[in-house]
């Protein structure tokens, strides 16, 4: 079996047939929206910046200094500030590293305490035999933008038998743990069996305590605490861990494996998974038996299944995203966002109530894109580099919509909606007593007293609160204007705020291509604390209502 273009995220980037587009064309790029879909997000790219070379991570400090690195697969390390690149790297490494193909200086991960000890973690092919290293450095005591190369100390060397499937992310998780992803070791369908092998290193996850002993000591809860596999070990059954990401919020993993010949995958390890999960390669590719011979038979034996799968009639190389905590798309947030390195195509994901994965294209293949890798700022804005025109991109929203984002207060058991800014950022920053979080619903609205882009039928929604003590406490949004006059005279219910626009349904039904807005109430017979809720979830809807919840019809429409 020849490999691998259409396996690997870097290879293709390299010799592929695959027209280029030109950088003109790339400087004006805004994601291409799947055309005539209702449900298409509105999010667009955003050009950062220009001139990396090869770049395959992209990571930031946590040390409040605001800035960001760019990894390049030759062997450097770049700064990235004010939308420039650094021309003097950060970090220079091509004396050692071994690169091309899918080798090279393949990821980055800053200690978590950083901001004290100025120390992070690399990952490169080096010159010679290919071997996989992972070595620490620190910065420059002098120069916080330079780093020290006689700093450098080897923690782990993994013998690489082919050139391909490095994997090649590592990452701090929330345990403070360092993870680190490898590749079966390549060529094409594991031919060593090496990742359902438990004495390889190779085609796993691995988890080390770089705090404990030099250079490493091996944490409790690891898949061997007993023996019979390497101490090293956390999870096995991986092909090629290309990107992996921790969700910053709530620890969950998600890991990007590049696949065979038929499905791409995402796989996810919740915050809290026990040591010793199984990923299936490569008696599993994907949801896909492969025949080959491996760890057990393909079913019955139980490997983790992959909470997101796409055949090559939609790309061939998956590269793993984060999920989005950012502020300045409301829409992506608490999505996973991801690519594919072939296709250009960028997608989201999200769980619905039913715990079903659900995903969307957000760009297409028009997008022109070889996408190796996303990367978030201190502030949780998602960046991402495409390796076809040296560019670096972050998601904005499109046209500045304003969106009404859903927070909870899980004390009182109240939801809130909020289109304003700054009432969104006292939230997120704690005040009006804390316990606020965002849900991660929102919808579009249009703005006060003005016309919504997408309909000129646009009227301003009342908002009121009924303060605890004299009746329900609770948040209440109205289009209607008799149902805001007739609440503004009402003893309880006090007018706050207009609170955004929107498009008023006719016979409780939006004109396509608009959605549905749902409200419902819970009824104040049967629960101490009446709420209202809006929803664009037609099954979230019905779901409430099995739930008690009182349906009202559609509110607002919405795009
Ligand atoms: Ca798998």
């Amino acid at each position: 079996m020849s490999c691998c273009c259409g396996r690997s995220a870097i290879f293709c980037a390299r010799g592929s047939s695959r027209r280029q587009r030109t950088t003109a064309a790339l400087l004006a790029a805004v994601i291409a929206f799947p055309a005539g879909s209702a449900q298409a997000l509105p999010v667009r790219a955003e050009r950062v910046a220009g001139g990396a070379v090869a770049a395959v991570d992209l990571q930031h400090p946590p040390d409040g200094s605001g800035r960001l690195f760019v990894v390049e697969q030759g062997g450097t390390v770049r700064l990235l500030r004010d939308g420039t690149l650094g021309a003097t790297p950060f970090l220079d490494l091509r004396a050692l590293v071994a690169t091309g193909g899918e080798r090279g200086l393949l990821g980055l991960a800053f200690h978590p305490r950083y901001a004290q000890n100025r120390t992070f973690y690399v990952n490169y092919t080096r010159v010679g035999d290919g071997a996989t290293v992972i070595a620490s450095f620190r910065a420059d005591a002098a120069d916080p933008h330079r780093a020290d190369p006689a700093s450098r100390r080897e923690v782990l060397v993994v013998a690489q038998p082919y050139e391909n499937h490095n994997g090649g992310a590592l990452r701090f998780g929330p345990d403070g743990h360092l993870y680190i992803g490898l590749g079966d070791g390549g060529s094409g369908n594991d031919p060593g069996n090496r990742a359902q092998d438990p004495q390889e290193l190779l085609g796993k996850m691995l988890r080390i305590d770089v705090d404990g002993s030099a250079p490493y000591a091996i944490p409790s809860g690891n898949a061997y605490p007993q023996g019979g596999g390497r101490p090293e070990i956390w999870a096995s059954g991986l092909r090629n861990p290309w990107r992996f990401a921790f969700d910053r919020l709530t620890g969950d993993l998600y890991i990007g494996d590049v696949g065979q010949d038929t499905q791409e995958e995402i796989d996810f390890l919740p915050a809290g998974t026990a040591g010793g999960a199984n990923l299936g390669w490569r008696v599993v590719e994907g949801t896909v038996c492969t025949g080959l011979p491996g760890g057990g038979a393909c079913p019955p034996r139980p490997y983790a299944a992959p909470i997101l799968t796409y055949g090559h009639d939609e790309g061939c190389s998956v590269t793993g995203g984060v999920v989005y905590r950012g502020r300045k798309v409301p829409v992506l947030y608490g999505r996973y966002v991801y690519a594919d390195f072939c296709s250009g195509r960028i997608f989201a994901a999200a769980r619905d109530r039913d715990g079903t994965w659900r995903t969307e294209v957000l760009a297409s293949s028009d997008s022109g894109q070889r996408i190796t890798a996303f990367g978030e700022d201190a502030d949780g804005e998602v960046y991402w580099t495409d390796v076809g025109s040296g560019q670096i991109f972050r998601f904005a929203a499109a046209d500045s919509v304003p969106v009404a984002i859903e927070y909870r207060n899980a004390a009182l058991g109240h939801y809130f909606l909020t289109a304003f800014a700054e009432e969104a950022a006292a939230l997120d920053a704690g005040a009006f007593g804390g316990a606020w979080t965002r849900t991660g619903f929102a919808f579009e609205v249009g703005p006060v007293s003005t016309r919504v882009t997408f309909d000129p039928q646009v009227v301003d929604v009342c908002r009121f609160f009924g303060a605890p003590g004299t009746g329900p406490n609770s948040h209440f949004y109205t289009a209607d204007p008799a149902e805001c006059a007739g609440l503004s005279a009402h003893p309880h219910w006090r007018f706050e705020a207009l609170a955004f626009g929107m498009r008023l349904p006719t016979a409780d039904a939006c004109p396509v291509p608009l959605r549905p807005v749902y409200r419902l109430y819970n009824d104040p017979a049967t629960v101490a604390d009446v709420n209202h809720r809006f929803t664009v979830d037609g099954a979230t809807y019905v779901a409430m209502q099995a739930q008690g919840w009182i349906g009202e019809g559609v509110a607002f429409c919405t795009r």
